[in-house]
């Protein structure tokens, strides 16, 4: 394997510390370079080498890449869609100009490979509610979701334009214990494992029949593993390519919950958030990254649950 130095933008996230450790075990800790904006996360110390990093600041991402040797970046800094209708502007400007940032720096630096998440979120409620095409009508209506839209025909252009080798998934709503979520529609899920085992009683901001792809943090990390690895010629996809695993409803979760916590109590009180989750659709085709790149999920509803409640 050529030798790789790593640079993981937001890696004290819910995303970035699981992908942090996982490169870390592929390619050696000192080659995974950690970096936010925020403190370091505790499960991340002392594994490998981090750096305070503000993706907005081009000049000193810019020195840090050089100084470095970086020759992938992982740029997982972002406003998820909750936080994003509270204040629009801020997301926007994040969203984006930290991915045009990283951008030029890739094609200025010729960096190898670039990967940038998008979401399920790019969808709005002109396209199917059901098995979602990787083609089909793509009219969002949350600042989130547009802002991964245009970020993912930036992806393209700079592909096309330039050369620049970036890759990117449209991540359902993921579920995780090691590290928490923030403003997401679909952190519902992960508060009511949550609450679950603290208070057996959940109130959730979403309605019970309310169905979303989601997926499981291993299955999401082993993905974007795999993408990244997929040789570039098998790649059809340089916008971001639609990944399924589950499907499931606040009502459908917490029966999976009972099952292991029969005393847990569910109560519903949709709140603003309800309109966002009403704007996706329920199910996602991933046919196109089955076929490009063999994508495949491991985890159902069952066994995901089943090592949520056991951690
Ligand atoms: C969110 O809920 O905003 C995210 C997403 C679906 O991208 N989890």
């Amino acid at each position: 394997m050529a030798k790789e130095k790593i640079l993981v933008i937001g890696a004290s996230g819910q995303i970035g510390v699981e992908l942090t450790m996982a490169l870390r075990e592929i390619y050696g800790n000192s080659n995974v370079i950690a970096s936010d904006l925020r403190e370091q996360n505790e499960l991340l110390r002392g594994t490998g080498p981090y750096v305070s990093l503000d993706v907005m600041n081009k000049e000193m991402l810019h020195v840090q890449v050089i100084r470095q040797g970086i020759t992938q970046i992982y740029l997982l800094a972002a406003i998820l869609s909750a936080t994003g209708e509270k204040n629009p502007n801020l997301a926007w400007n994040l969203n984006m100009q930290g991915l045009l940032n990283v951008l030029d720096i890739a094609r200025e630096e010729k960096l190898q490979k670039v990967y940038w998440p998008s979401s399920i979120a790019v969808f709005g409620p002109t396209s199917p509610k059901t098995n979602c095409p990787q083609h089909t009508i793509i009219e969002p209506t949350t600042v989130y979701g547009i802002s991964k839209f245009a970020g993912e025909f930036w992806c393209n252009y700079y592909y096309n334009r330039f050369g620049v080798d970036v890759r990117s998934l449209r991540y359902p709503g993921l579920i995780s214990y090691k590290s928490a979520p923030g403003g997401g529609t679909t952190d519902y899920s992960i508060e009511m494992f949550m609450q679950a085992k603290e208070e057996k009683q959940y109130q959730c901001f979403l309605q019970e029949d309310t169905y979303l792809p989601m997926m499981y943090m291993p299955d999401a990390i082993r993905a974007t593993i795999e993408l990244m690895e997929t040789p570039s010629h098998n790649l059809s996809i340089r916008t971001s390519y639609n990944i399924h695993a589950m499907s499931f409803s606040p009502a459908d979760l917490a029966d999976e919950i009972k099952s292991h916590i029969p005393d847990f109590k569910i109560s519903y009180q949709p709140d603003y958030r309800q309109a966002i989750a009403n704007s996706w659709p329920q199910s996602i085709n991933d046919s196109v990254a089955r076929s490009d790149w063999g994508w495949k999920e491991q985890y159902s509803l069952k066994r995901m649950t089943n090592e949520m409640i056991n951690q």
